[in-house]
């Protein structure tokens, strides 16, 4: 393990007397109380002691000692970026109680108690957490991490709760995909357009996802992922692919997801015969951006 921050080298020495974020030696101590435990997730394990805890990460390599101490993370103070799924972080922001913070900005950083970031290349102080959801291969185990957060934030109770329900929805849409009646699985694809390059997913969660709702993903033996579609040979092998396709998950990007339609869809796809792509035809072609950045919809 190679540490950059002498705050880390501490966590290995000495197991005691060291505080998450610059607190007063002399606040006292709280006992350990609701604890979570890591049932899926790959990259992270938690360990409790009586008066601190600790967070293993497995992608930096790196373990955070948190000295109990009741309310030391207020709440989300501030993102480094407005593109954001979560309705109550973009209201949150738009009412301006978040602030958006540069990512660059080391010094801004340092004013908060934790810093969570995703790459783990950058320039870090020693409030930085690796935050690293992502690179964990299952949905499941992705959303797991919400128990990372809540190590942080003593609330782990909380942080349990939410995941069991995330579970229990999981595993109980899967048993009905899996016991469903049906004479074939439909066939999804996961792709994107990007600067005249159609590509399918290897991504293992997306994968995962269409395993575990009752689909099949395009055959494997299909070993090439990116089509030029200047190419006319690799626009060809594409359009066939497609007409084997019953669902397709469209995951290019749009800078305003609501003028992006299914005609824009199609504009990038260049194909001029629909005839044969079923997924149009059966009105299966989604997009999963249309809430990205809407503080709208929850309304007021
Ligand atoms: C444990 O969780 C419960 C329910 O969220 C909370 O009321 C209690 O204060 C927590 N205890 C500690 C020591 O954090
Ligand atoms: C796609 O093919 C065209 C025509 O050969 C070529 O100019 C272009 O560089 C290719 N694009 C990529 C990303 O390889
Ligand atoms: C999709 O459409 C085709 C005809 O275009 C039809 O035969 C097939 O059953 C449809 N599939 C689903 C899953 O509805
Ligand atoms: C936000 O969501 C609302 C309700 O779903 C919708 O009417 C509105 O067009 C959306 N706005 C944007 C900018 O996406
Ligand atoms: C990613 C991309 O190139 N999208 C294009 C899809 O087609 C529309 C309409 O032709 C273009 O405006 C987009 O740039």
């Amino acid at each position: 393990m190679l540490c950059k921050c002498w705050w880390h080298l501490q966590i290995l020495l000495v197991t005691s007397l060291w505080v998450w974020g610059n607190v007063d030696a002399a606040t006292p101590t709280v006992k350990v109380g609701n604890i979570s435990q890591v049932e899926d997730a790959a990259y992270f394990r938690i360990y409790y002691g009586q008066t601190f805890k600790v967070i293993k990460n497995a992608f930096d390599g790196k373990s955070y000692l948190l000295i109990q101490l009741l309310g030391l993370l207020g709440g989300l103070k501030g993102i480094t970026s407005d593109n954001v799924a979560s309705e109550c972080v973009m209201r949150l922001y738009k009412e301006g109680q978040l602030q958006l913070i540069k990512r660059s900005d080391v010094v801004d950083t340092q004013q908060f108690a934790a810093h969570f970031i995703v790459n783990t290349d950058q320039p870090q102080s020693c409030n930085f957490a690796t935050f690293l959801s992502l690179g964990e291969d299952s949905p499941l185990q992705r959303a797991e991490w919400i128990k990372y957060l809540g190590v942080f934030a003593n609330l782990e109770t909380r942080a349990n709760q939410i995941y069991d329900t995330i579970k229990k929805n999981y595993m109980c849409l899967s048993k009905g995909a899996s016991t469903r009646n049906a004479p074939f699985k439909p066939i999804v694809a996961w792709m994107q357009y990007n600067d005249g390059i159609w590509s399918f997913t290897k991504e293992a969660f997306k994968l995962k996802y269409v395993e575990d709702s009752g689909g099949e993903n395009i055959d494997d033996s299909i070993n090439k992922v990116t089509y030029n579609i200047s190419l006319p040979d690799d626009v060809e092998a594409f359009h066939a692919i497609l007409c084997t396709v019953d669902v397709v998950i469209d995951e290019t990007y749009a800078s305003d997801p609501t003028a992006y339609t299914a005609s824009t869809f199609l504009q990038n796809l260049s194909v001029e015969d629909q005839s044969c792509l079923a997924f149009m035809a059966n009105q299966s072609l989604w997009r999963y951006d249309k809430r990205v950045q809407n503080s709208t919809v929850l309304g007021n």
